[in-house]
C-alpha cells in the first residue's frame, strides 16, 4: 500500500496561480503542496515555447503586483515580454520565495476524490501516489490542455511533426525547410511571423481568418520610467478596469453618440498606440452591430493594404464573425508576411484537409510536400484542464455535473464539491482578461476565505445551488447581450468536437467582477455554505 501524505492545501499548478497561491498560503502558516505536470515551474510560460511565443498584454500589467520590491527591481526590456523573458521571471520568483522546495514536478494529477467523512480531498498522482487535503485550490490555467485535432494519415507524416502547445525544450532547426503551420489563432500568427524569414517555404493552413492589432512593440523602458512611481496606484485602477488593464476607458464614448470624424480620429489613435485596447475604443464595440462593423472595417482595410495580392488579401480578411468575439490577436508583421514570395496560403474552407501523407498535406485536388509541419490548433479552454482530472464526490461527478457546461459560483467553486477552490474557473472573467489581475484577485479572495473558515474554526465551504444558479444565469444573460456568443470560438467549447455550446467567461468586466466578490466576502460569503 502507498503511503499516504497528508497536507492543508493541495494546489495543482506552478504558473503564475499556483506559486502565487503558494507563497500567500505559505506566509500563513498552511502546510501546502504544489503539483506540477511539468518539470519546472512556469506553466503556460513553460509549454508554449514556440517561435515568436511573446505576451500580447503588456510587460507592466503582466506582472505580480503583490510584491512591491519585486515590481521596482524588475526591469522588463520589450514593452510586450517574451515567452523566455517570462520565463525567466517567473523562475526568478521561485528563487525569491524558495518554492520549488514546495512544489512536485512531473506529478500529474489523475484524479481528486471528496472524502466525505474525513471531509478531505484525496488526490492521486499518475504515478499512483496519493495526497489528502483539507482543500484543494485549482490552478490549473484556462488554456493548458492542448486540443489534438486527428486528421486521417497524420501518422503515415514521415517528416517531423509538432504542437506550439508542446514544443520541444532543445528547439527545432527550420532553416530552409518546407514548413506548414496548421492554425491562424493567436499561437499560429506568432509562429508564422517568425519563422516565415528563416523558412524554406511556408504554407499556411487557415479555417478562420483572425482580426489583428498591431503591437507596436519595443523598449519597455519608456513605460517603466512612467509607471513606476507611482506602480500601486496604477496596479489599483488595472485592478477596477474592464480588461484588468489600462485602456483608457474614460477616453471611449458610445459609437452611436460619436460622429463619423471623431470615429476615424479614435481608431487611428487606437491603432498607433497598439494592442488590444483597439477594441476598446467605443463602449458598445461588443453590443451594437454598427459600431462593431466599424472596427471590423477599419482592420479589414488596414489587411487590404498591407497585402499586395488582392487574392489573398481577401482570404486573410474576417468576414464571418464580430471582431472581438473570438479572442483578438496582437501582431508583429503577420499580414506583411503574404508579400514573400515563399510564403503561400491555403484556405480550408475553398479547399478541405483530406488527410496527412506520408510526404504531406492532401488538401483540395492538391498534394503539398513538407519536411516539418506545425499544428497551433489551440486548446480545450477554461474547463479542458478541470475535466481532465477524475475529480467526484462520492456517485457524482465533475464531468457529469458539467456536461451541458460549466456550473460555478464566481468561477470559484462549484456546488457538489466542497472545498476545492478553482483559480480563473469558467464564469470568472479570466481569459477576458488581463490574467495576472484575475489571477492575484482570485488568489487573495480563496486566501481570505480560508482565513474566515480558520479564524472561526470552520473548515468546509461550498456554495449553495440557489447562488450557483443564479451566477450561471447572470454569466449566460450578460453574455447573451453581447454580440461574443455569434463566433464559432473557444469561449463556447466551439473548437472541440462534442463541447458543449455555451459562452464560459463573464464578459461583465473584471473591475464589476471584483465589486461582486468583494461583496459576497463582506457579507460573511453570502451564497456559500460554511460549516
Ligand atoms: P486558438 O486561438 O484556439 O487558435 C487555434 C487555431 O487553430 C484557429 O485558427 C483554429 O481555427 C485552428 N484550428 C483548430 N482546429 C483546427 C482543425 N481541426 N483544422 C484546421 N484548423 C484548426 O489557439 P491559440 O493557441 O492560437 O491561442 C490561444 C490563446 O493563447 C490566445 O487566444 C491567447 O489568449 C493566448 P478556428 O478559428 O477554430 O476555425
Amino acid at each position: 500500500m502507498t503511503e499516504r501524505v497528508d497536507h492543508d492545501v493541495v494546489v495543482i499548478g506552478a504558473g503564475f496561480a499556483g506559486l502565487y497561491q503558494l507563497i500567500r498560503l505559505r506566509e500563513l502558516g498552511y502546510d501546502v503542496r504544489v503539483l506540477e505536470a511539468g518539470d519546472d515551474v512556469g506553466g503556460t510560460w513553460y509549454w508554449n515555447r514556440y517561435p515568436g511565443a511573446r505576451c500580447d498584454i503588456e510587460s507592466i500589467e503582466y506582472s505580480y503586483s503583490f510584491d512591491e520590491a519585486l515590481e521596482q527591481e524588475w526591469n522588463w526590456s520589450e514593452r510586450y515580454a517574451s515567452q523566455p523573458e517570462i520565463l525567466e521571471y517567473i523562475r526568478h520568483v521561485a528563487d525569491r520565495y524558495d518554492l520549488r522546495r514546495d512544489i512536485e514536478f512531473g506529478t500529474t494529477v489523475e484524479s481528486l476524490a471528496w472524502d466525505d467523512e474525513a471531509e478531505r480531498w484525496i488526490v492521486t498522482g499518475a504515478d499512483g501516489r496519493q495526497r489528502s487535503a483539507r482543500y484543494v485550490v485549482a490552478a490549473t490555467g484556462c488554456l493548458s490542455v492542448p486540443s489534438r485535432p486527428e486528421f486521417d494519415g497524420m501518422a503515415d507524416f514521415s517528416g517531423e511533426l509538432y504542437w506550439t502547445s508542446r514544443w520541444p525544450h532543445d528547439g527545432v532547426d527550420l532553416e530552409g525547410k518546407r514548413v506548414a503551420v496548421i492554425g491562424t489563432g493567436s499561437s499560429g500568427l506568432q509562429t508564422i511571423t517568425e519563422i516565415a524569414p528563416v523558412v524554406g517555404s511556408l504554407t499556411v493552413y487557415q479555417r478562420t481568418p483572425s482580426y489583428a492589432v498591431p503591437a507596436h512593440n519595443g523598449p519597455a523602458a519608456p513605460r517603466l520610467e512612467q509607471v513606476k512611481p507611482a506602480y500601486p496606484a496604477f496596479r489599483e485602477e488595472s485592478r477596477l478596469a474592464r480588461l484588468g488593464f489600462h485602456c483608457d476607458e474614460e477616453g471611449a464614448g458610445y459609437y452611436a453618440e460619436t460622429d463619423g470624424a471623431d470615429v476615424t480620429r479614435e481608431l487611428d489613435r487606437r491603432w498607433s498606440d497598439g494592442g488590444l485596447c483597439f477594441t476598446q475604443a467605443f463602449r458598445d464595440v461588443l453590443f451594437d452591430v454598427k459600431a462593431n462593423e466599424t472596427l471590423a472595417d477599419y482592420v479589414r482595410d488596414r489587411i487590404r493594404e498591407k497585402v499586395r495580392d488582392p487574392e489573398t488579401a481577401e482570404k486573410l480578411i474576417p468576414r464571418s464573425y464580430p471582431i472581438g468575439a473570438k479572442r483578438m490577436c496582437v501582431d508583429t508583421g503577420y499580414f506583411e508576411v503574404y508579400n514573400l514570395p515563399t510564403v503561400s496560403l491555403v484556405d480550408i474552407g475553398q479547399e478541405p484537409i483530406h488527410r496527412f501523407t506520408e510526404r504531406g498535406i492532401r488538401s483540395g485536388e492538391t498534394e503539398r510536400e513538407f519536411d516539418v509541419i506545425i499544428m497551433a490548433t489551440g486548446f480545450d479552454a477554461m474547463t479542458g484542464a478541470l475535466l481532465a482530472m477524475d475529480v467526484r464526490n462520492g456517485s457524482r461527478t465533475l464531468r457529469e455535473k458539467w456536461e451541458a457546461g460549466p456550473r460555478t459560483y464566481l468561477g470559484l467553486m462549484t456546488e457538489g464539491f466542497p472545498n476545492l477552490f478553482m483559480i480563473t474557473g469558467p464564469q470568472s472573467p479570466s481569459v477576458l482578461s488581463n490574467m495576472m489581475t484575475s489571477i492575484e484577485y482570485h488568489v487573495d479572495w480563496v486566501t481570505r476565505a480560508l482565513e474566515h473558515l480558520r479564524s472561526r474554526g470552520l473548515h468546509r465551504m461550498e456554495p449553495d445551488r440557489a447562488a450557483e444558479d443564479n451566477w450561471v444565469n447572470t454569466t449566460n444573460d450578460i453574455g447573451d447581450l453581447t454580440l461574443m456568443p455569434r463566433a464559432a470560438s473557444w469561449y463556447m467549447g466551439a473548437n472541440i468536437p462534442g463541447k458543449q455550446r455555451v459562452f464560459m467567461p463573464f464578459v461583465g468586466g473584471v473591475g464589476t467582477y471584483k465589486q461582486i466578490g468583494d461583496g459576497v466576502a463582506v457579507a460573511g460569503y453570502h451564497g456559500f455554505e460554511l460549516a
